[in-house]
């Protein structure tokens, strides 16, 4: 099945490019009167990317129910497809982070082959110790890294060395490591002993991580286990990955956190402790974790980036975030809900870059907190979509994503092409 074609995403630009151009040429005079260089931003922007997320092209589902979507990606090599569409149409996604086993294949040459191809590489490596495998001896039901019996910790352990095997077959940097180990009742799991396995088994995988690879650990506050997870918060990563040493450091995840948390403020705790690892971007309203980045919250998600536009600003010794999508779509075409997410990220980041650090810093030092917030939200107000259109169109991309992809039928060939499987690798459930 072909990508879509260079043409058509031409064909698409050709009728839009020139009012994109009017509204990039006024924005370029708006920002001049802030004596901000449209160009500079455009190419910074440009030279951001996050990575997608392989689970996240299939349809996602809940514990009730999923609603499998037309000509889903049977496989890894489909997913690799869909997510070479996105970084064709979208621009900004040029890494994919694959998750084992659901994205395991006979041939990870090919597969690196495959994804060269498509102008992708590989980000961080997931594991995953939070459900069972076919024939695996000991099970994940009571626990993994944490479980209390030794040889069901030895098999999880084993399974993350695995992991980052197949990384380096890949190019890939890093694991990502998220467990559900926790409890569902007081007094079900004895808290400290829980953690102190957790160190145990994560120094284990520690120590198989090549010399230039980082081990990114994952908290979430909840799910699957309702009462109480083992790396529950920031504070539980980051006594985790100090103990464990310097490649070591703290995945944040945005929606694994309690409603109304502040966390801008501990991205910023990380940046200073030198332990932020990166993000899985998504957004949050309740319990759940994985809407579209920006669709509920975009300011807090700007906050974020502007924690992080600031450190890089300051030259923060050993800041180098990874940048990752973490979503499940149950109700849109996953394709779409990722370029459209790959852009809110893009955004928040380009309305950073529009922060007046002198002005802020010096509302900061005057105590004057309405200056203060107002250089903040001036930059967020102001709309940027005329520079991530130029970097989608400059680099080859279509202005309009969601548009090029609907009149492209990608999705309906997929439908053609890719025969529902039964058990078949959808996302999340
Ligand atoms: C978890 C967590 C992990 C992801 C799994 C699928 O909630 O966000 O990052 O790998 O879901
Ligand atoms: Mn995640
Ligand atoms: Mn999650």
């Amino acid at each position: 099945m072909p990508l879509i074609s260079q043409d058509q995403i031409q064909a698409h630009n050709a009728a839009l490019q020139r009012h994109a151009d009017t509204d990039y040429e006024y924005l370029s005079e708006q920002l001049a009167r802030r004596y901000v260089d449209i160009d500079t931003i455009t190419q910074q922007v440009a030279a951001f990317g996050v990575a997608i997320p392989s689970w996240g092209v299939g349809t996602g589902g809940t514990r009730f129910a999923r609603f499998p979507g037309m000509g889903e990606p049977r496989h890894v090599f489909d997913k690799l497809q869909d997510c070479a569409v996105i970084q064709q149409l979208a621009r900004a996604t040029p890494t994919v982070s694959l998750h084992i086993p659901w994205d395991t294949c006979s041939d990870w040459s090919e597969l690196r082959q495959m994804a060269s191809s498509y102008g992708l590489a590989f980000d961080a490596m997931n594991s995953n110790t939070f459900s069972d495998q076919k024939d695996q001896p000991h099970s994940y039901q009571f626990g993994s890294l944490t479980h209390a019996e030794a040889a069901t910790r030895a098999q999880a352990v084993e399974h993350n060395i695995a992991c980052i095997e197949i990384g380096q077959k890949l190019g890939s940097k890093a694991l990502t490591v998220w467990i559900g180990d926790g409890s569902n009742f007081p007094g079900q799991q004895h808290f400290r002993r829980a953690f102190d396995r957790y160190l145990e088994s994560s120094s284990a995988i520690y120590a198989a991580l090549p010399h230039n690879w980082r081990m990114f650990l994952e908290h979430k506050i909840c799910e699957p286990a309702f009462y109480s997870t083992v790396i529950q918060d920031w504070g539980s990563s980051f006594m985790a990955a100090s103990a464990l040493g310097p490649k070591a450091q703290c995945l944040v995840d945005l929606g694994h956190h309690a409603p109304n948390v502040n966390i801008e403020m501990i991205v910023a705790r990380l940046i200073a402790g030198g332990k932020l690892a990166g993000f899985h971007f998504n957004d949050s309203k309740y319990g759940d974790d994985d809407l579209d980045a920006g669709s509920v919250a975009p300011y807090r998600l700007f906050l974020v980036f502007n924690e992080l536009v600031s450190a890089a600003h300051e030259n923060v010794a050993g800041f180098k975030p990874a940048y990752m999508l973490d979503q499940s779509h149950n109700v849109t075409d996953p394709i779409e809900s990722l370029m459209t997410s790959a852009a809110q990220v893009q955004r928040s980041y380009a309305q950073a870059l529009l922060v007046d650090r002198a002005e802020l810093d010096a509302a900061q030092d005057a105590n004057d907190a309405l200056m203060a917030t107002r250089a903040l939200k001036r930059a967020f107000e102001t709309n940027v979509t005329p520079i991530l259109q130029r970097v989608r169109a400059s680099a080859g991309g279509a202005i309009d994503p969601v548009g090029a992809y609907r009149a492209s039928g990608y999705r309906q060939l997929a439908g053609k092409n890719r025969p529902a499987v039964a058990g078949g690798s959808g996302g999340i459930v």
